[in-house]
């Protein structure tokens, strides 16, 4: 079979199954093109994407500024390592130090690579600058934290089915509680080989928990009261997805560390990065640490598109708007169905909670019932649904989602 042969859905799925491995439960929906808030699969049939590749297509599929980007610099030069410099890199770091703020950009590909990065620099640091003694660094972390899935970070992670059977694990981290300012005081009053608090400004994974209104500036007070480095891993919350370019945007909180991915490229290319001052950054020296794509030409010019797409198009505030518009349509629908508990986020990060237990197949059969109304979601855990569409949506589109979602949950509740 010529591997670009047209398929039926259960065709690809069945390849899919027989030769890939199975660290996914896809929903049973086979894509074949995108286009803005839409996903068509291989029969044709059109979808709302409320996924957005998990925040990642931010500025809506196939953005054409993003992909006239990366088809320009495709056709240039696509790589050429960082044993040379190219005519693109700087102009980027330059673009994107200046949009959020910081002194350099340490560039890299993956999420999880990005998250690992800021760990190396802030252990450098501490050993280096604050004078934490060698291997004696600790890093505070929270419970129910997603990070990513290398080995060191599922070794932070209270996931069992992400963490079981892949130790021995990391050391070096210390876990507290989420929202619980109390918790982070008495890890930084207790220990005084703390380097850093690394922390989701809203917990995605974990069903987009959003902590209490002032968390966040109140633990970057906490760690610069212990000198400590507050690292904020806005690889899903960043680029404009709760309603501000940033989620620490809502309570002006500066991080030392900021970890961004996934819609850093609209979802067009793998694109992360670390970004920091100069008093942080300068612990990263030649040979100290790199990436064979990090940097490269073709993500610096996908991800400066995918970033004047998020300011031209205003898309920080009409998630906000949007954002605002959805939870009060669906906070007017739930005191009418039980089958939904309450609706939280934030922007256009938001998730409902079911009213249901955490190993249900509640979650997964509704998310199956939307997608027969023409809508993806996919839950978090047995009992949420993370709501996440990209943030092109107008307010009509929207508008049509929430009559889909309550269709379905209504008739969901119906057949009981
Ligand atoms: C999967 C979750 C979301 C992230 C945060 C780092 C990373 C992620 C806050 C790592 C990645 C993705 C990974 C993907 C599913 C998805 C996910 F469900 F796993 F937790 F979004 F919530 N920091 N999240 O959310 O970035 O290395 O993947 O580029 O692994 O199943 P990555």
């Amino acid at each position: 079979m010529a591997v670009l042969e047209h398929l039926t859905s259960q065709q690809a799925i069945d390849l899919e199954n027989k030769y890939g491995a199975h660290n996914y439960h896809p929903l049973p929906v086979v894509l074949s093109k995108g286009k803005g808030v839409y996903v068509w699969d291989v029969e044709g049939k059109k979808y709302y994407d409320f996924l957005s590749a998990y925040s990642a297509v931010n500025q809506g599929h196939c953005h054409p500024k993003i992909i006239g980007a990366m088809e320009e610099q495709a056709k240039r030069l696509t790589l050429t390592s960082r044993a040379f410099y190219n005519d693109m890199l700087g102009k980027y770091e330059k673009y994107a130090t200046e949009t959020f703020g910081f002194d350099k950009l340490l560039p890299m590909n993956t999420g999880a690579e990005a998250v690992e990065t800021a760990l190396k620099i802030c252990r450098r640091w501490a050993y280096q600058k604050k004078g934490i003694p060698e291997n004696q660094a600790q890093i505070i972390v929270c419970e129910n934290n997603f990070h990513g899935r290398t080995t060191t970070i599922i070794s932070f992670s209270n996931d069992n089915v992400a963490r079981e059977n892949y130790g021995p694990y990391t050391e070096g981290f210390v876990k507290i509680e989420y929202d619980n300012l109390t918790a982070l005081e008495n890890a930084l009053e207790s220990n005084p080989h703390v380097a850093g608090f690394l922390v989701e400004p809203i917990q995605g994974e974990a069903g987009v928990y959003v902590p209490s209104e002032g968390y966040l500036k109140s633990a970057k007070a906490l760690c610069e009261k212990y000198n400590v480095l507050f690292i904020a891993d806005e690889v899903q919350t960043g680029v404009a997805r709760t309603g501000k370019m940033l989620a620490v945007d809502h309570e002006n909180v500066k991080p030392d560390i900021l970890i961004l991915g996934k819609a850093l490229s609209g979802g067009v290319y793998p694109v992360s990065g670390v970004l920091a001052n100069d008093g942080i950054m300068e612990v990263i020296t030649p040979g100290s640490h790199g990436s064979t794509f990090g940097g490269n030409p073709v993500a610096a010019a996908v991800s400066t598109a995918a970033l004047e797409v998020i300011k031209d198009e205003n898309l920080a505030e009409n998630a906000q708007v949007l954002g605002e518009l959805f939870r009060d349509e669906l906070n007017k629908f739930i005191p009418t169905c039980d089958l939904v508990v309450k609706v939280r986020g934030k922007g256009l990060l938001n998730a409902i909670l079911i009213n249901d237990t955490e190993d249900s197949s509640t979650a997964w059969d509704i998310c199956m019932a939307l997608k027969e109304n023409g809508l993806l979601a996919k839950p978090t855990h047995g009992n949420i649904i993370r709501f996440a569409p990209p943030l092109v949506m107008t307010k009509e589109e929207l508008m049509d989602c929430v009559s889909i979602i309550i269709k379905t949950l209504e008739s969901f509740k119906a057949n009981g």
